[in-house]
């Protein structure tokens, strides 16, 4: 996968070079070039920003930079890449995006700063490529370099032979499948005991089936205390006995479409 990053602070995409997303590349299952948006300026002072049309606080991005740097970036591939445009007004960034987003050849992220880009950019590469305005969550940043740092980790792990061992994305809280839509419980290693506090006794009977029981009733609780939300939402179809057991215990009760709601607030999770 080739990933491009225009932006005017380049080390600012430093992590890019250490850790899974950093061995990738080293390993050459990714290809990531970052690129300073302002060796697309003519002008002495290189001027990246102006003030806003009709008012208002802040700067825009001026459309000129961005122009010239896509087009070059997108001249210098085969194709078209995705154009991911980070911005706290973008569709969520979820697991469902990540994974779609793993098995395209080519992204462009354009990470602005100030208050965005001049809008004529994204309405202009939307003529000729896919273009998604994605946020990471409901919180503002100042710039959308950190997000293209979560969305490039998030995207890069889904990766054939990124993440050592395929089956470690199967249980990922948020992966489509077997643990859907539940949180994942907690995890323990050695010592078997640490500051007096031993280990679930279930995870070292060797009993697979009651350890597989006991992880998805400590999701179950997980998500109760965390994300009541993701129960509500959830296919009730996916619950079998053992977890109807484990809502009730928890609180929930089946309403009329099956789905679950809370009727209890003050029950032991
Ligand atoms: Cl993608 N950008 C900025 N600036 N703030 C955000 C965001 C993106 N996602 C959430 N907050």
């Amino acid at each position: 996968m080739r990933l491009d990053v225009v932006t005017i602070f380049p080390e600012y995409l430093e992590p890019l070079n250490v850790s899974l997303v950093g061995k990738a590349r080293a390993r050459g299952q990714l290809d990531v070039r970052v690129h300073d948006l302002r060796s697309w300026t003519h002008d002495k002072h290189n001027t990246v920003d102006d003030t806003p049309y009709g008012g208002g606080p802040g700067m825009v991005m001026k459309p000129e930079p961005w122009g010239e740097a896509l087009d070059a970036v997108i001249e210098s591939g085969e194709g078209r890449p995705v154009i991911v445009v980070p911005t706290p007004s973008g569709r969520p960034f979820t697991q469902e995006l990540a994974v779609e987003l793993s098995e395209k050849p080519w992204l462009v992220f354009t990470p602005a700063r100030y208050e965005g880009i001049d809008r004529r950019v994204i309405e202009d590469y939307a003529e000729r490529c896919d273009v998604r305005e994605v946020s990471i969550g409901d919180y503002v940043l100042a710039g959308g370099e950190a997000p293209v740092l979560v969305m490039v980790e998030a995207i890069a792990r889904l990766l054939p032979g990124v993440l050592g061992n395929a089956e470690s994305h199967r249980d990922d809280s948020f992966a489509p499948g077997a643990m859907a839509d539940l949180l994942e419980g907690p995890v323990y290693t050695k010592p078997p005991e640490w500051r007096g506090r031993g280990i679930p006794d279930v995870l070292l009977s060797g009993h697979h089936g009651k350890i597989a029981r006991w992880r998805r009733d400590e999701a179950f609780r997980r998500t109760t205390r965390n994300r009541p939300d993701l129960i509500e939402r959830a296919d009730p179809a996916a619950f079998d006995k053992k977890d109807r057991e484990m809502l009730s215990i928890l609180g929930w009760a089946p309403g009329d479409d099956g789905r679950f709601w809370r009727v209890a607030q003050d029950v032991e999770e």
